[in-house]
């Protein structure tokens, strides 16, 4: 462990990869690991991009690597598909279309796929962006698919969250459903070649009014990727969005509860953690069966849990 962090700290590549594989393969030293990497942090600019599948999000990515690479920056770029239990298929395509940085040295890009559970990606995410930020990147970009509660939870770990439409797609209907314009802090309306722009960005102007935020209204920004078409805009909106979170009183509270909540989900995940492995060491004298209530079970295990399992003759592991 300690060579690998060493090796981290010398800027070597295939360290930084052995480190991610730990985090997403749940490896036993990973908090060592973690707790290393964490007083090693940079503080890079934390960037997320989601949008339905084919919105363009990775030829986006790939023209804004261009773009932070010309202001002399450095790009890490961590692919997130959690409808994949493999890291091809889509995320094949995303490489190719981000191959033309592949030969430089400022630019890491790295795909991360399901191995457990989803709730696990979007920990294991938030670890390689650390991971990432430690090695020193300055800037850190995750693109993932907005379907889902996994896609929520993966964007809860950047600073900066674009959500990427396309006109005429009934895309924004999905991903109002799915709760992601909550978390949006900036929109994309990407292929803005397309006919419908004017009434995708009239509906977007609605929403955003609708669910004006009091502090900082969210920016609309039109790209057109294949173009190379307002990239620069969207680069200076995001940083401006950065500089919100991090110069002023609103964002500085924002990233409080942002931290909060992230030690309450690592509470909640040893606590669940402890429980099931002493539901797990109670089941054979007292298995679970289908078709009994579930509330009451839970009810009674946490309270067994509560009385008899918090102080294990082994010192609480
Ligand atoms: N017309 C048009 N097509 C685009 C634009 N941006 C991306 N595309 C195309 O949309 C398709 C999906 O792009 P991709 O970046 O893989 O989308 P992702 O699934 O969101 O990562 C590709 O064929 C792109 O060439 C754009 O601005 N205009
Ligand atoms: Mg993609």
């Amino acid at each position: 462990m300690h060579a690998l962090v060493e090796r981290l700290k010398q800027k070597d590549i295939r360290a930084l990869a052995r480190a991610i594989t730990m985090v997403e393969n749940d490896h036993p030293e990973k908090l060592e690991l973690l707790h290393a990497v964490f007083s090693m942090q940079k503080h890079a600019i934390y960037v997320g991009l989601t949008g339905s599948p084919g919105a363009g999000k990775s030829s986006l990515v790939n023209r804004l690597i261009a773009e932070i690479r010309a202001t002399g920056k450095t790009v890490a770029v961590i692919a997130v598909d959690p409808t994949s239990p493999f890291s091809g298929g889509a995320l094949l395509g995303d490489r190719v279309r981000m191959n033309e940085h592949f030969t430089d040295d400022g630019v890491y890009i790295r795909s991360m796929a399901t191995r457990g559970s989803l709730g696990g990606l979007a920990r294991a995410t938030k670890d390689a962006v650390r991971i990432c930020d430690a090695f020193g990147f300055d800037v850190i970009i995750v693109e993932t698919v907005g379907v889902g509660q996994s896609e929520l939870d993966i964007m809860k770990i950047v600073d900066t969250t674009a959500v990427v439409l396309t006109p005429n797609s009934g895309d924004v209907l999905q991903i109002f459903k799915a709760g992601i314009m909550e978390i949006a802090d900036l929109f994309v309306i990407n292929k803005a070649d397309l006919h419908g722009v004017g009434k995708l960005r009239a509906l977007l102007r609605e929403l955003v009014m609708m669910t004006a935020d009091k502090d900082r209204e969210r920016a609309i920004v039109k790209t057109i990727s294949t173009e190379n078409k307002g990239i620069d805009k969207l680069w200076q909106e995001i940083l401006a969005h950065h500089n919100f979170l991090y110069e002023t009183k609103e964002g500085k509270s924002r990233r409080d509860d942002q931290q909060q909540l992230e030690v309450y989900e690592l509470i909640r995940e040893e606590i669940w953690r402890e429980v099931k492995q002493f539901v797990e060491a109670n089941e054979e004298s007292r298995p679970i069966r289908a078709g009994q209530d579930p509330y009451q079970l839970a009810k009674d295990w946490f309270e067994k849990w509560k009385q008899e399992g918090r102080c294990p003759q082994d010192g609480g592991k």
